[in-house]
Parts: structure tokens; C-alpha cells; sequence
């Protein structure tokens, strides 16, 4: 049987406000029940960020255990919690969550220009203070790969054996200062990362291309609000469900079977 497909589901981001996209969930009631709807479309990761009670962005723990239990209530599903959070929060905001030792985190393998968001950093020491955090809570690592010289930094990480075996990777195509979703990038990055469950995002007008390729050769999808918010050309898309089944959709169509829950946690190495 075909691997079955891992959907990961980053439901609200940092960056997104109202006025950009009025759908956003934002409370903690809103962002469980958007995730726990993704859950039920086929999604077994949540990538979540949360606000605070302004609608900013936040790493505030007491809010990330509020929507933690909150989704925990609603259903069953593995939790991963950003550590970028947003732009110019300090690194030791952005590993205060990982307390709470969700099942995985992110961990951005270098610095990228945001543009008019500005620059998400992540030079050496900010990438050993988050490893650390990972290890020091027992949570598995996602290691997000925007760009070519980000490929170099993990494998130099690697090298030196600074990063917990049980990492996957989540390949980003087609962010503002990052890599394009040409075809080649990912076939490129797949055979690299061969040895390795590998999530492919591709922003914005490029999630159909980029996720119907990850399906074709042997990836795996993350779809949701935080990386584009149109269910196709000029039609906002109306919940994070509502793009994660239309993945779902395309997947069973190419003989691909959707991951449970289960399934997701097995291929993933979360132990818990
Ligand atoms: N919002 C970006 C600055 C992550 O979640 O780890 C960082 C980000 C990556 O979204
Ligand atoms: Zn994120």
C-alpha cells in the first residue's frame, strides 16, 4: 500500500490580520475549533500560533495551554507548536511554550527576509538555544526549510550530530526571500531528505502545484490559512477544513490513502 499521507494543518500564522483575510480564527475558541474542523477533514498535525487577547501574536504559555486544551477537548491530534512565533520576538519567548512538551515544534534552520514583515531571525546560537529547549522537553523537531542555504545549515547540524534523530522536515517553496516552487527544488530536496518524512508548503499560488507533487512522490502536504488563504484565484477560502479536504480529495484520488492520527504518530516518532 501507498504511504498514507500526512496533512499537516498550520491554521492561523503570525502575520495574517482580520482586514487581510476576514476568516481568521483568533481567540482560543476560534483557533480549536478551526483546527479541530481541519482534524475531522482529514489534517493529523496542528501548526499552531496563537494571539493574545489584542489579536497579536504571541508566545505567551498560558495562552498556547488554553488552545492546547482546548483542541485536546475537541479531538485527537498531534500538536506542534511554532518557535518562530513572529518577527522580532526574543528567542527565549519564542521556546517558553515547549514547557508545556507538545508533541513536535518547529525549527527554523536559518535567517530569511521576510520582506515587509522583516527579517525572521535565526542565526547559529538562536538555533542551538531552540534545539536545546527540544531536547531539554522531549518534543520532536520539525525542521523548516525555506531556502538553499538553510538546506547547508541542517546538514551542517546534522553533521555534527546537534540535532535529535527523530526529526522530520517541512520544506517551504515559494515564500517572499526564499525558494521558488520550481520542480526541480523539490525534487531535489525529496531526494535529499529521502531518509526522512518530508512536509512540502507551497505558498500562496503555489499550494496546488507544490502539494500535488509532494503527493505524486512520496511527501507529505501542509495546508492551511497560515501559508494561503485562497481556495483558488481571487476566492478567499473559507476555513482551514475547507482546504485540507480538498488535499484529502486529491490524495484518495491518486491512490493515496489519508494518515490517521495514528498513522501520522508512528511515521513521526512521537512516542506519546
Ligand atoms: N511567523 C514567522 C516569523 C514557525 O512557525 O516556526 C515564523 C514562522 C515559522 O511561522
Ligand atoms: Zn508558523
Amino acid at each position: 500500500m501507498e504511504t498514507p499521507l500526512i496533512i499537516e494543518c498550520p491554521v492561523i500564522g503570525a502575520e495574517l490580520t482580520r482586514e487581510m483575510y476576514p476568516y481568521l480564527p483568533l481567540t482560543p475558541d476560534e483557533i480549536s475549533s478551526s483546527a479541530a474542523d481541519a482534524v475531522k477533514a482529514g489534517a493529523s498535525v496542528i501548526h499552531l500560533h496563537v494571539r493574545d487577547e489584542n489579536g497579536e501574536p504571541s508566545q505567551r504559555l498560558d495562552i498556547f495551554e488554553e488552545v492546547t486544551e482546548k483542541i485536546r477537548n475537541k479531538c485527537d491530534c498531534i500538536i506542534q507548536y511554532s518557535t518562530g512565533g513572529a518577527v522580532g520576538i526574543p528567542v527565549e519567548e519564542r521556546i517558553a511554550p515547549l514547557k508545556l512538551k507538545p508533541d513536535m515544534a518547529t525549527l527554523t534552520m536559518g535567517t530569511i527576509d521576510f520582506g515587509e514583515y522583516g527579517i525572521f531571525e535565526n542565526e547559529d546560537l538562536t538555533i542551538e538555544t531552540i534545539i536545546n529547549a527540544i531536547e531539554a522537553n522531549g518534543v520532536v523537531p520539525e525542521l523548516e526549510i525555506f531556502g538553499c542555504s538553510m538546506v547547508d545549515t541542517a546538514f551542517k547540524f546534522l553533521k555534527h550530530k546537534k540535532i535529535p534523530e527523530n526529526f522530520n522536515v517541512g520544506l517551504g517553496f515559494g515564500l517572499k526571500g526564499g525558494m521558488s516552487a520550481d520542480p526541480q527544488n523539490i525534487i531535489s530536496l525529496a531526494r535529499k531528505f529521502h531518509n526522512h518524512v518530508w512536509i512540502a508548503s507551497g505558498i500562496s499560488k503555489n499550494h496546488l502545484p507544490i502539494s500535488a507533487q509532494a503527493i505524486a512522490i512520496g511527501g507529505h502536504v501542509r495546508v492551511g490559512i497560515e501559508d494561503n488563504i485562497y481556495f483558488r484565484k481571487g476566492e478567499y477560502a473559507k476555513s482551514n477544513a475547507q482546504l485540507v479536504s480538498r488535499i484529502a480529495r486529491i490524495s484518495k484520488e491518486l491512490e493515496r490513502p489519508v494518515a490517521t492520527v495514528g498513522e501520522a504518530r508512528k511515521m513521526l516518532k512521537i512516542c506519546k
